[in-house]
């Protein structure tokens, strides 16, 4: 399979990566934005983030890890702060104000990989509603990424690449309904945005009771994917993927998943 170049097109090779961005679970994690109110236990999220970060080693990624901070309890859901596409790191500004500050942590750690841009107020965007397709960026417009953020992430980029605004409905970022697996597929939750902005790209479906499996990463020819969802893990292993199972009940509950708790590049 060879990938095409164009602007527009997809890449049909999965995404590889060689480091992960994590950062370590606050004492103050139970305090975090939530839409359940199930009780977080902080010593079992804290032992599954442990589980999840070998998961990454174990795919051939080194862990730049920052620490959790107190002020911060969502601080561990780190892809929301910052993306990195290609040789830059994009700051994207929080969408909600308990967050705000988050990123400067972030930031740092980024900077010495990455050459930094930010986001200039009113823009916000977090990184929960960036999905690259190759060079096909698709960023959902929800509650926590506006149209300001969209317009200057367009010109942050070079043009090689395409920003596509994507409204999102019912659902707290583009990624906790969909994940790009490579190959031009993509493991979908329907009816969360217009799946036209898919083009041609096979949609693997998630069935509406294992809503949290849609959120998942394709890394180095694997596929992680959050434990308990036995249907959507054959859904995958039947389209070849070789999947490996991490549990995030505890980050499920404060709404994330496997994509929230890294920056991969
Ligand atoms: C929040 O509401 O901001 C966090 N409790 C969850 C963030 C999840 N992040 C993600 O999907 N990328």
């Amino acid at each position: 399979m060879s990938g095409r170049t164009t602007r527009g097109s997809t890449d049909r090779k999965p995404p590889r990566f060689r480091y992960a961005v994590v950062r370590d679970v606050p004492d103050t994690y139970d305090e975090c934005i939530r839409t359940t109110n199930a009780r977080i236990d902080v010593e079992r999220a804290r032992r599954q983030h442990d589980e999840y970060c070998r998961g990454l080693q174990n795919l051939g990624l080194r862990l730049i890890r920052i620490p959790g901070d107190n002020a911060y309890p969502d601080c561990v859901f780190v892809e929301d702060p910052a993306i990195v596409v290609g040789d830059q790191a994009i700051v994207g500004g929080m969408g909600v104000r308990t967050r705000e500050g988050e990123e400067r942590a972030v930031r740092r750690a980024l900077a010495r990989y990455k050459r930094v841009a930010d986001v200039e107020p009113p823009g916000c965007l977090e990184g929960g509603d960036v999905l690259q397709i190759g060079n096909r960026m698709l960023v959902g417009l929800s509650k926590r990424t506006n149209a300001a953020a969209i317009g200057q992430l367009r010109s942050l980029l070079s043009k090689e690449y395409e920003v596509v605004p994507v409204r999102i409905r019912e659902t707290l970022h583009l990624k906790s309904v969909c994940a790009y697996l490579g190959a031009e597929r993509v493991l979908l939750r329907p009816g969360h945005f217009d799946r036209r902005v898919l083009g041609g790209l096979e949609p693997i479906l998630v069935p509406e009771a294992e809503a949290r499996a849609a959120n998942c990463l394709a890394l180095n020819d694997r596929a992680m994917m959050p434990a308990g969802y036995p249907k959507t893990r054959r859904r995958l292993a039947d389209a070849g993927f070789d999947v490996v199972e991490v549990s995030v009940t505890e980050f499920e509950k404060g709404d994330g998943g496997v994509s929230c708790l890294s920056i991969r590049f």
